[in-house]
């Protein structure tokens, strides 16, 4: 499972002999870094694919040329006069073109790591076995900053990492270069990722300090020639821990000299740093309400220290104060929307993907089309906290592809959550920051397999992939890594997409059906726990969120309960008021509402509930199934762990299903219905 999806073994002997004749030699540059990895990409990749590389030349001299490369790189790619316009300095072509009388394919683009990108692209039409003999096709990344947010801490511990050990070495950095590092800096090069946050949110102050900063200099120059920038997640109190200060005020003149100071010295060492991710004021980390300032204070404050540099800050909008609130679901928008326009050009606020935390299922978050002013990015995560962590093959493209086409109505219908990420919907808003971005928190660990299981690969995978276009189709997305990481046979194929694609919605069925959320074990989140009460804040515990009683179930967050309704534009607050139009998958997250309620099918809530768990239980059995039945098209390690960790995830489904069922049944008192197990 090392490979991920860059596997090239051999492909099948017809199609490899058409592809041959296409790429006989390669015309590439080889005077920057990039230019090399990008050639050493493709003679690596075609080697394994066509079982020899192509001829290295300095011209095209023959039929079946590759030539790739931009024109100021290649005075061939600058003689063909390509229309390059429009590409952007990561875009790229990939044509089919006649070049002095000979057949060839040009991968051209306006920058090494553009070309660098068409080259992984190349590779993947061939590894997914489409045709080559008349390619026409020009991309670009639809968002700027597409960013990976580790959340590993320094003495390698992540958090919520199912993954083994954080993959950064701090120990034996600088000296030691783990080639890993490589690998990694290719596997997220070749899906477009271009930016790495190297430490936990949940911040030590320790990453700043030179010694650190060494370390974190190194791994930057292993990213650089794969376009990759290096974040820091900054701890906003790092002016009184590591520099002696005795307050952190993002107002007081010591402080933002302290903080100048610092990015200067992080710039002279790294000259391309990203910038800083900060996480303030959530969960006990410090911030700028601790001296009374506002978030727009704070991010300011650390935007004016690193854009003489051409840095950016990611300010995350995951908060809930101490007070315990009415809904916690309102803090973010509660807190946020009332600084839209404070911020500065090179500032982003990160918003998680749901306004509770990464739930199975949430509807999108209200800041999205609330903040026209403001570049938000969207923060998915990878890892899968609520979802199983690294044993249940839960594909995630489904759930992103939901909440990115969700209609927000900011500016009338088709206002959609890519289209706020993406910068397009607010544009035209005056002095409006031409950043965007999207955040995916890793699931890479120092596991063999990278991410704890080998399906989990595919969520990196289709993270980085929406992330440069938020447009694109989770199955097609599915069906690409499906072929590039086990087998382009339709027989294997067809039936594993499918599973993939049913995946998400067992998960949320067995889990947390109809809208029902954070019910999982209190602190590690994993399993079911809806009976947790008590503690130190009744947000963390579940019957906060169920609100179960002998008379129905779900949180009331309509107009007359909680409001939380009215922080989405007036269509939808409208239909996510009414318990007849809501989305049935989001019922109980908006209404509560009686057992003997009846639902779209007809049952009563009650049976409706039962009736989902019981379905996502039957749909992890027949994935299982699929899975056992295809064993001749995988190689028996990879199949044996796949099917043992179904095995797992059809137990688990089965302990949520029942222990959900078993301690609703206690406020329902109603009977199971008919042809329904009862709880073991
Ligand atoms: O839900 C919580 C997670 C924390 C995480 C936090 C956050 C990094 O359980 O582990 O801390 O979200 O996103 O900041």
């Amino acid at each position: 499972g090392h490979d991920l999806w860059l596997r090239h073994a051999p492909v099948e002997s017809g199609a490899a002999g058409d592809y041959r004749a296409r790429l006989v030699q390669l015309v590439a540059p080889e005077a920057t870094a990039t230019q090399r990895v990008a050639r050493d990409e493709l003679l690596r990749g075609l080697g394994g694919l066509l079982g020899a590389s192509p001829a290295v030349s300095n011209a095209p001299d023959r039929d079946g040329a590759l030539i790739l490369g931009t024109p100021a790189s290649s005075p061939r790619i600058a003689k063909l006069g390509l229309d390059l316009d429009g590409l952007g300095a990561e875009g790229y072509l990939i044509r089919s073109l006649s070049v002095d009388g000979h057949t060839a394919t040009v991968v051209a683009a306006n920058s090494d790591v553009g070309a660098l990108y068409g080259a992984f692209h190349l590779l993947r039409l061939l590894q997914t076995r489409q045709p080559i003999d008349a390619l026409d096709l020009r991309t670009s990344p639809k968002v700027a900053l597409r960013v990976l947010n580790h959340w590993d801490n320094l003495d390698r511990h992540v958090e919520r990492g199912y993954a083994g050990q954080s993959i950064w070495d701090w120990h034996r950095l600088p000296d030691w270069l783990d080639p890993r590092y490589t690998d990694y800096a290719r596997a997220n090069a070749s899906i477009g990722i271009n930016g790495t946050v190297l430490n936990n949110v949940n911040a030590n102050a320790q990453i700043l300090t030179p010694a650190y900063l060494e370390k974190v200099e190194a791994l930057a120059g292993v990213m650089r020639p794969y376009g990759i920038r290096v974040y820091l997640s900054a701890r906003f109190s790092a002016p009184m821990e590591i520099g002696g200060l005795k307050t952190a005020d993002p107002k007081d003149a010591a402080v933002q000299r302290w903080w100048r100071a610092k990015a200067d010295e992080i710039y002279a060492k790294i000259p391309d740093f990203g910038g800083f991710l900060v996480k303030a004021n959530s969960e006990g980390q410090p911030g700028p309400q601790d001296f009374g300032r506002s978030h727009a204070d704070g991010a300011n404050m650390l935007a004016d220290a690193v854009a003489p540099h051409g840095g950016i800050v990611m300010w995350r909008a995951f908060v809930y104060s101490d007070e315990e609130p009415d809904d916690r679901a309102k803090q973010a928008y509660t807190e946020f929307v009332p600084h839209d326009g404070e911020f500065r050009d090179n500032v982003l606020v990160q918003v998680k993907n749901g306004a509770i935390d990464f739930q199975p299922r949430e509807p999108f978050h209200p800041l999205f089309g609330a903040m026209p002013k403001t570049p938000l990015m969207m923060e998915f995560q990878i890892t899968k906290e609520y979802l199983g962590f690294a044993t249940h093959l839960v594909y995630l493209g489904p759930m992103w592809e939901e909440v990115l086409r969700a209609d927000t109505y900011a500016k009338g219908e088709g206002s959609t959550v890519a289209k706020v990420v993406d910068g397009s919907l607010e544009a035209d808003e005056p002095g409006r920051s031409r950043l965007s971005g999207m955040a995916g928190v890793a699931n890479i660990g120092s596991d063999r397999d990278w991410s704890g299981s080998h399906f989990d690969q595919a969520n990196w995978y289709a993270y980085g992939r929406l992330a440069w276009d938020p447009y694109l189709d989770a199955r097609d997305i599915a069906a690409e890594w499906v072929r590039m990481t086990f087998s382009n046979d339709p027989a294997f194929v067809d039936p594993v997409v499918g599973m993939m694609m049913a995946s998400h919605q067992a998960a949320v069925d067995y889990m947390t059906p109809l809208g029902l959320h954070h019910l999982m074990g209190r602190g590690h989140h994993y399993g079911p726990a809806p009976w947790v009460e008590g503690g130190p804040r009744a947000d963390w515990t579940s019957v906060y969120f169920h609100r179960a009683t002998k008379e129905g179930i779900g949180f009331d967050r309509t107009k007359t309960g909680s409001d939380a309704v009215s922080q989405y534009a007036p269509p939808v607050a409208e239909v996510f008021n009414d318990p007849a139009r809501v989305p049935e998958d989001f019922l109980l997250w908006f209404h509560h509402r009686g057992w003997t309620d009846r639902v779209s099918s007809g049952r009563t809530l009650w049976d409706e509930l039962v009736h989902r768990y019981s379905r996502g239980v039957a749909e992890v059995q027949e994935m299982r199934a699929t899975w056992d039945g295809l064993a001749d098209h995988v190689d028996p390690e990879r199949h044996h762990q796949v099917a043992r960790f179904l095995a797992i995830q059809q137990k688990e489904a089965q302990w949520w299903r029942d222990a959900s069922i078993a301690y609703f049944q206690t406020f329902s008192g109603l009977p199971l219905p008919e042809g329904e197990a009862a709880p073991l």
